[in-house]
Parts: C-alpha cells; sequence; structure tokens
C-alpha cells in the first residue's frame, strides 16, 4: 500500500514569509519548511498497482498556470478546539484556476478508481498542528497575522507525493511533478 496526496508547492521564497511563524504559540507543532504546501487531494492508502493508472490520469490534466497570493491566517475546525493553524490562499484571476485545477485531478483520480471528495474545498497550506494550545495566545496569533500578505506567486506544476508516516513525523516523497500549461 502506498500513501499518496496531491499538492501545490509553495516556492521558498514565499516560505520565509510563514516559516517559524507558529514557534511563539505553546503546544504548537511547525510543519518543516521542507513540508509547507497547499493540499489540493488527498488520495490516503492506495494498492501500489494503482500508482501508474494514478500517474498516468493526472499527467492528462491540461489546466493553465495561475498567481497565488498567501493571505490571512485561520485555524481548523472552524467550531471547537483548534486543531490546525493555517495560512489562507487569493488568486487573481476571476476565473478560480485553483478550484479549476482541483476540480480537474478530482476528475481524473475518479477515473482511476479514486472516489471523489464530499468535502468543500478550503485552500490552505497548514502551518502548525495543535495540540490544545492555550487560546489566549492563538487568538493573539490571529489578530496579529490578520493582515498577512505575501508577494504574488506562479503556481507551474502541482505534484503527487507519497507520505510515510513515521513516528518522528511524516516523510513527504516527490513521486511526480506535472507541469501547468
Ligand atoms: O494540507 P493539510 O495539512 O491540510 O492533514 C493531511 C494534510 O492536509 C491530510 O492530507 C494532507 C497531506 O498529508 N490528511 C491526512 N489524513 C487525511 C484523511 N484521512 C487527510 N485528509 C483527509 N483525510
Amino acid at each position: 500500500m502506498v500513501r499518496l496526496f496531491v499538492a501545490i508547492d509553495i516556492p521558498d521564497n514565499i516560505k520565509t514569509y510563514i516559516q517559524g511563524m507558529a514557534r511563539a504559540i505553546p503546544k504548537a507543532r511547525s510543519v518543516p519548511p521542507d513540508q509547507l504546501h497547499l493540499t489540493l487531494k488527498f488520495i490516503g492508502e492506495v494498492e501500489s498497482s494503482l500508482l501508474l493508472d494514478i500517474r498516468d490520469a493526472l499527467g492528462r490534466i491540461n489546466t493553465p498556470r495561475f498567481s497565488l497570493q498567501l493571505k490571512g491566517v485561520g485555524t481548523f475546525p472552524p467550531r471547537g478546539i483548534p486543531r490546525v493553524l493555517w495560512v489562507g490562499t487569493k488568486t487573481m484571476e476571476n476565473k478560480d484556476h485553483l478550484f479549476d485545477l482541483r476540480k480537474q485531478i478530482d476528475k481524473a483520480l475518479f477515473a482511476a478508481g479514486i472516489t471523489k471528495e464530499k468535502k468543500k474545498f478550503s485552500p490552505h497550506i497548514t502551518l502548525a498542528r495543535l495540540n490544545n494550545s492555550p487560546i489566549k495566545a492563538l487568538q493573539n496569533f490571529l489578530a496579529g497575522n490578520a493582515l498577512l500578505e505575501s508577494p504574488w506567486f506562479e503556481v507551474t506544476s502541482f505534484t503527487l507525493y507519497s507520505s510515510q508516516l513515521t513516528p518522528k513525523g511524516a516523510i513527504h516523497t516527490v513521486e511526480e511533478r506535472y507541469r501547468l500549461r
């Protein structure tokens, strides 16, 4: 079995705007800088024999590149105990290429036997996982970073990752990178 997900990589110069941000929050486990990404689709555990079909299906996607900006911060779930601290995104074009890319990926993967996503797509970059972090520290962080904006950057590719869960955290491996048009 192999555990897979599809994501957009964040360029190193853009990561500098967000990496280490959660250090001030007690009981927050920051995502290592080399693992900061925007998940387009969590595929989950599949038979290794499906990997080739998945790679082929994703290779047929033909959507245009687009501009993205990191903007604002928030927590998941929206109600209840916050578990995930994230940075939001903004797209430049009227036609939302980010949502379209996500739709195309879902469609391509469905053809390869992967179930379609029922949950609404909430684009975000996970900054840290929270384990009962003090609410006051979170509120200060959210208020202090509400106006966060990175420079615009061009999304020119998306990536199929495999993820190996270890006691020390997940290890992400690039399976294939796909250029956008
Ligand atoms: O990009 P984020 O951090 O939101 O939490 C995992 C991460 O999401 C998520 O897939 C992304 C890449 O690891 N993930 C892990 N297990 C999941 C599951 N069972 C999951 N998403 C949905 N269902």
